[in-house]
């Protein structure tokens, strides 16, 4: 049976786990993150599929099955394409990070071509297509994730004229002046052009890429609007007071949606009410002895601003000998996977300042920062939010940041203070911030220096409305209403207008 759901994401949605020589599929064991939510618009159709890459040997090749029915609340198809090692590594580590990331995070000078395999990238990307024309049905909506799959929608189109394509970026779009870096800018364009929807997170990035169109491309402003809601539309760093939501280019309308992801504030909290963890977090309360406690959550990446949060810790015990051994910094800091060369020197840069930073200041019942770099099992990453007296996230750039989401869900609007950078997506859904400049050494340390000097009565006031955003704004408000718009919208050309 055709599907009339198909979604293409990179990773798989499911935990693979062999007991007894067999495979079972289960729900991932982290119920974090964007795909449970993709995986739940499948309880609402009839048949779907969800397509992404799995990596194999030349000998898995051989005996690969393609196709794995997954039950879970609704029981839908996975569609994998048997990837080897060196594919994987010139698509996902090389070609992705070493010439998209760059660009897409605004970071020209780390961009580098050399090294990219586009033959590679185009071959997986029309693997990925073709997967999708065998399953989709004649009039499916077909949704694609991210720039990693870029070349899709063209190959689609050619194929099956008449399914409906949308294209979500989960990464901000650059200005045109950076995106026209990439060699390869028509090719992905025009795959672009060929979507019914292409959505991004906020206003600007989606604005970018309509003056990356406007640049390349003869395209028309079908329709403009004011940005309104929960956006703010002017005064900081990513505000836009307008946006266009269609453009037609040649026959076809591209409806631009922008709006951001959100997060599952009752699985955190869920997770937070339970008994043991009510005893983990008097734990960590206990050995805190009356400390306070900062937490930094992410991955080891460049455009995190990881380096940038440990210079400041750093400069803040330097000139506040008051908070010798009255502070602690929790840095997560995800080591990216083996062979991704891009990532190794912020690594090595990250461990080192905290050596440098706790081998200064450190006492013998005293270590300043606890870094990781394995992920915390999600419970304790959560116990950490809920404990922190200030959660500073403030990457340089960032597509959204679902961790300062987190981290106002989990204190439910009572305390706490959420330092944020002006250049992630959730800055302009989050005024009552501490909004900060991560490029500024004096921003910077003045942001700190707000957080730590905040009275309750102030942190309660702005968490509170925070809180009410993240919590109307969830996941399922993002997928409910994305849901409705690719109802509404039919494959639409400038003929039928
Ligand atoms: C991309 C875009 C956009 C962190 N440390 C640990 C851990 N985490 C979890 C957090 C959070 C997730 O990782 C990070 O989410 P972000 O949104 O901050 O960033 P990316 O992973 O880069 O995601 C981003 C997102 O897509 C959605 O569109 O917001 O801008 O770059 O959920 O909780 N989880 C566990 N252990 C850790 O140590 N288990």
């Amino acid at each position: 049976m055709k599907s009339s759901l198909v979604i293409l994401y990179h990773r798989e949605p499911y935990d693979e786990v062999v007991e007894n020589g067999k495979i079972h599929y289960r729900p991932k064991k982290s119920p974090n993150g964007i795909v449970p939510t993709l995986k739940s618009f499948f309880t609402d159709v009839g048949q779907g599929t969800w397509i992404a890459w799995k990596q194999v040997s030349n000998e898995q090749k051989a005996t690969f099955t393609e196709q794995v029915t997954v039950k879970e609340d609704a029981s839908y198809t996975v569609h994998r394409i048997p990837l080897d090692a060196n594919q994987v590594k010139h698509f996902y580590h090389i070609t992705s990070k070493e010439a998209f990331w760059p660009i897409l995070h605004s970071f020209p000078s780390h961009f580098t071509s050399e090294s990219s395999d586009w033959d590679n990238f185009t071959e997986i990307n029309r693997l990925f297509a073709d997967a999708a024309c065998k399953e989709a049905a004649d009039d499916a909506l077909v949704w694609v994730h991210d720039y990693n799959l870029w070349l899709v929608p063209y190959y689609i189109r050619q194929k099956m004229p008449n399914v409906r394509i949308a294209f979500f970026h989960h990464t901000p779009f650059p200005p045109a002046d950076i995106f026209n870096i990439l060699p390869w800018r028509e090719a992905i364009l025009d795959s672009l052009l060929c979507c019914d929807v292409v959505g991004f997170h906020i206003p600007r990035y989606s604005e970018n890429f309509v003056n990356v169109a406007r640049s390349l491309r003869e395209v028309k402003i079908v329709q403009r609007e004011k940005v309104a809601g929960h956006m703010t539309s002017v005064g900081i760093a990513l505000a836009e007071p307008e946006r266009t939501t269609k453009l037609s280019h040649k026959e076809q309308i591209i409806n631009i949606d922008a709006f951001p992801v959100g997060t599952n504030p009752k699985n955190i909290l869920e997770v937070l009410n339970k008994p043991e963890i009510k005893i983990r977090l008097e734990q960590i309360r206990e050995e805190l002895q009356g400390r306070k406690l900062l937490v930094a959550a992410g991955r080891v990446d460049y455009v995190k601003g990881n380096s940038e949060t440990l210079e400041a810790f750093g400069r803040l015990l330097e000139r506040r000998p008051d908070l010798h051994g009255k502070i602690n910094l929790v840095m997560t800091c995800v080591q990216p996977a083996t062979g991704m060369r891009v990532y190794e020197t912020a690594q090595k840069q990250i461990e080192q300042l905290v050596g440098k930073i706790n081998g200064q200041y450190a006492k013998f019942d005293w270590t300043p920062i606890q870094l990781f770099t394995q992920p915390l099992p999600l419970e304790d990453l959560f116990c950490y939010y809920r404990v922190a007296d200030i959660c500073w996230t403030t990457p340089l750039r960032d597509g959204l940041n679902l961790v300062a989401k987190e981290y106002i869900v989990a204190h439910e609007g009572k305390d706490g203070v959420l330092i944020l950078s002006e250049f992630v997506g959730a800055a302009i859904e989050l005024p009552q911030a501490i909004l900060t400049n991560p490029y500024s050494i004096d921003r910077m340390d003045q942001a700190i220096e707000e957080a730590l000097a905040m009275p309750l009565e102030d942190q309660k006031k702005r968490m509170t409305e925070m809180y009410k955003t993240v919590t109307t704004y969830d996941v399922s408000y993002w997928a409910n209403r994305l849901f409705k718009l690719f109802k509404e919208i039919k494959h639409e050309t400038v003929l039928d207008r």
